[in-house]
């Protein structure tokens, strides 16, 4: 499962969005609009910052756009 923290109207959000497109990915997306979800997001990972990407099956966690988008692009980019 990939669940990914995001925020409306983030455009970083939107650059993973669009990359999860292009590789058809589907993730469970937690929006920080709720403050539960936004606490959750800060015991989670330490800040509250979106977008913020967990990989459940490699037990990999990481916030900045630019890291998410290479880490899917390396994990799923190569599908035969
Ligand atoms: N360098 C970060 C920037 C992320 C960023 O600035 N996210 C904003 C939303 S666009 C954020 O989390 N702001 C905190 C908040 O909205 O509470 C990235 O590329 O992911």
């Amino acid at each position: 499962m990939l669940i990914l923290y995001v925020k409306t109207g983030c455009p970083y959000c939107a650059k993973v969005f669009r990359v999860g497109e292009e590789l058809q990915l589907t993730f469970d997306q937690k929006n920080i609009a709720d403050p539960e979800i936004a606490a959750e997001l800060i015991e989670k990972g330490g800040k509250r910052q979106v977008p913020y990407l967990i990989d459940e099956e490699k037990d990999v966690a990481m916030y900045e756009s630019d890291a998410i988008v290479d880490y899917l692009h390396q994990r799923f980019g190569m599908k035969m």
